[in-house]
């Protein structure tokens, strides 16, 4: 595998879980492999766990990992071709990318949705420049679209926590007061289809998905019902997609905060959060803190998708 931007190109999910396992079990195997290799791990948002735990699974495999966050030190990047630089940006993306490629042998890039043209985010726009014009290979930390890391870390989550052979997994949107991307979403419902999972989408009207990611999901747009028998309920929240909409905050419901009643409907089901997470607008305090949270053996999984990950590419070196 030479460039990750989608839970798909890992192939077979059980798989790909299957060495995850062993990665878990056997953390520093590899410590030759990244010798004297270079990550540049580039963020153009913030991060606290893709930075932190993809710079451990680099450290396990032995590499050396620089990172940058463009907004702290570095030149402000002009992202569009054929604008006149006479603005508050001193520096190209055609040019900022390659020279950054000269640097390292291995580049992550966090890039989220912008909202301000659908096309440019659904097409990738900055993570396939980066494909195309480092030379290196390239994983996403968070594309426009997707986030295959974080989906990965869940599936390898439900694996360790599944009591039956097939659970049923709800993702539930909930309010947020910003807008914010499909990625989480989106790479999730992807990687259900991966899974023989009983997968159901929980939203109010208007929250739909791209459709290429709900594929053959169940939508249920009664969240009670939705949440009737999960055994794991995945709680995220994202801003519209479809049309005029597209990323604009469509409701703040705080009816769909995930508290206790809703979680008595499930069947005594984990509760998982990527994270960062508002607290008492996803998901109430009593809800998070309990014994059936999972979202900190989630977060530590993080470091393990990263690593599995990373080694994949380092093999393809
Ligand atoms: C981001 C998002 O929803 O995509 C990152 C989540 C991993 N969340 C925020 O910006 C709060
Ligand atoms: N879940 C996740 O990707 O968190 P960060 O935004 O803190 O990296």
């Amino acid at each position: 595998m030479r460039h990750f931007t989608s839970i798909l190109q890992l192939g077979d999910i059980r798989e790909a879980v299957r060495k995850a396992m062993y990665v878990k079990a056997h953390p520093f195997d590899d410590q030759s492999l990244g010798r004297n290799k270079t990550l540049l791990m580039l963020f153009f948002n913030s991060s606290l766990r893709t930075r932190l735990s993809t710079q451990k699974a680099a450290m396990n495999l032995g590499m050396n990992v620089m990172v940058l966050g463009v907004n702290q030190g570095a030149w402000k990047l002009e992202t569009e071709r054929g604008v006149v630089m006479d603005g508050d940006k001193p520096e190209h993306l055609l040019e900022a990318i390659p020279v950054m490629g000269c640097y390292c042998d291995v580049i992550g890039v966090r890039s989220f949705a912008r909202f301000e043209n659908k096309e440019d985010d659904y097409g990738e726009k900055i993570l396939e420049q980066f494909i195309r014009y480092s030379g290196k290979p390239v994983f996403s930390m968070e594309a426009a679209t997707r986030h295959p890391l974080q989906t990965f870390a869940d599936i390898i989550t439900i694996e360790e926590y599944r009591k039956k052979d097939r659970p049923k997994v709800v993702m539930t949107w909930a309010p947020h007061p910003k807008a914010l991307p499909q990625a989480v979403p989106n790479s999730f419902a992807e990687g259900m289809q991966m899974t023989d999972y009983e997968f159901v989408i929980t939203h109010p009207h208007g929250y739909e998905l791209d459709p290429s990611f709900v594929g053959t999901a169940r939508v249920e747009y009664d969240q009670d019902k939705a949440l009737e028998g999960a055994d794991f309920v995945y709680a995220k929240n994202w801003a519209a997609y479809e049309g005029e909409n597209y990323g604009k905050v469509l409701s703040m419901d705080r009816s769909w905060t995930v508290d206790s009643r809703k979680m008595a409907l499930t069947d005594n089901a984990y509760f998982m959060h990527c994270l960062p997470v508002r607290r008492n607008m996803i998901v109430s305090d009593e809800v998070i803190e309990s014994p059936q949270s999972i979202v900190i053996p989630e977060a530590a999984n993080r470091v393990v998708s990263a690593q599995t990950v990373l080694k994949e590419i380092l093999e393809s070196l």
